[in-house]
């Protein structure tokens, strides 16, 4: 199924930083693997110490003992908790005493935070805006084999790695998880920050805001993203955002921002090669709407 698909691990390597292997049969930390011995990695960017509370401390800080795990965190505005209920802890290396997240899915080959800012889960949202593809007409097109209507969504391509992927991102400090799915869409898809004309902005803006409220949840939980390490990994909450007559998202003007290079429309296929496990929420919204595959 779905889910079982977000859970795989794909051992993604870091540009340079490589992990260390692990064999299928050993990926669960409960299998014994005494030869592993994972790549310690954490970016730069991620150790450099700082006041902001948008990044974790490192566990040789003292704060490091005060994070709130399993928890909302409220002096980081950061909720701890993982969608697949309390994760359990493990020590960072085994002559250490220091107690870090472990990954409820397996070993990763990669200890540490690699780019992630946060100890345990890093809570992200992704929104799945469609529209059915349609002739000059306006008539829905089907799929010749399937005869199946055909639908699009809004793909970006990710400025870090270059693949195509659907819009999303952190959920910031504090912010309810809907107000991450459309301020990540109007910041990636639409470059709403670095658009300057204000009565285009906020008329663009409430019509938006309006569509994001009819929202379909498609998945939340571990994603399988290439930045998971054993200590730190990627949740998410998946919606859909369906039109389903063109009428709204047709007025879309999209334009890659922030994190984004591109946007685009995009038919949705089990061809499709995106980034992380993104293809298998898509699949997920095809069902949703008995749309081809
Ligand atoms: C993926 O990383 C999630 O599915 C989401 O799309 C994304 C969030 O990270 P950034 O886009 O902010 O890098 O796991
Ligand atoms: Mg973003
Ligand atoms: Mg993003």
């Amino acid at each position: 199924s779905t889910k079982d698909n977000l859970h795989q691990l794909h051992y993604y390597d870091h540009k340079d930083i490589h992990r260390s292997q692990v064999p299928s049969n050993k990926i669960s930390f409960n299998t014994p693997f005494p030869e592993y011995e994972p790549t310690d990695f954490t970016a730069e960017k991620i150790l450099a110490k700082t006041t902001s509370l948008d990044k974790d401390p490192n566990i040789d800080e003292p704060d490091y003992k005060t994070l709130k795990f399993n928890k909302f965190d409220s002096k980081y505005g950061c909720d701890r908790r993982s969608y697949h209920g309390n994760y359990e802890f493990i020590r960072f290396k085994p002559h250490m005493n220091e107690l870090v997240p472990m990954n409820p899915v397996g070993r990763t080959g990669m200890i540490g935070r690699g780019r992630l800012f946060r100890w345990g889960p890093n809570h992200a949202a992704d929104s799945i805006v469609t529209r059915w593809k349609r002739d000059s007409k306006g008539q829905i097109k089907t799929d010749p084999i399937t005869h199946k209507r055909i639908l699009e969504f809004v793909a970006i391509q990710r400025k870090n790695t270059r693949e195509w992927a659907i819009p999303g991102g952190m959920r910031d400090p504090g912010e309810k998880i809907a107000k991450t799915l459309s301020r990540e869409f109007k910041e990636e898809a639409l470059n709403l920050n670095n658009n300057n004309d204000y009565t285009y902005k906020t008329n663009y803006v409430k019509l938006i805001d309006e569509f994001f409220k009819g929202g379909t949840e498609i998945y939340k939980g571990y994603m399988d993203d290439p930045r998971n390490t054993d200590n730190a990994w990627m949740e998410t909450l998946a919606c859909n955002f369906h039109d389903d007559t063109g009428d709204i998202v047709g007025n879309f003007k999209l334009e890659g921002g922030d994190d984004a290079k591109d946007a685009r429309w995009t038919e949705l296929n089990s061809k499709l090669k995106l980034f992380a496990g993104h293809i298998d929420l898509l699949r997920e919204v095809s069902v949703l709407h008995n749309a081809n595959w």
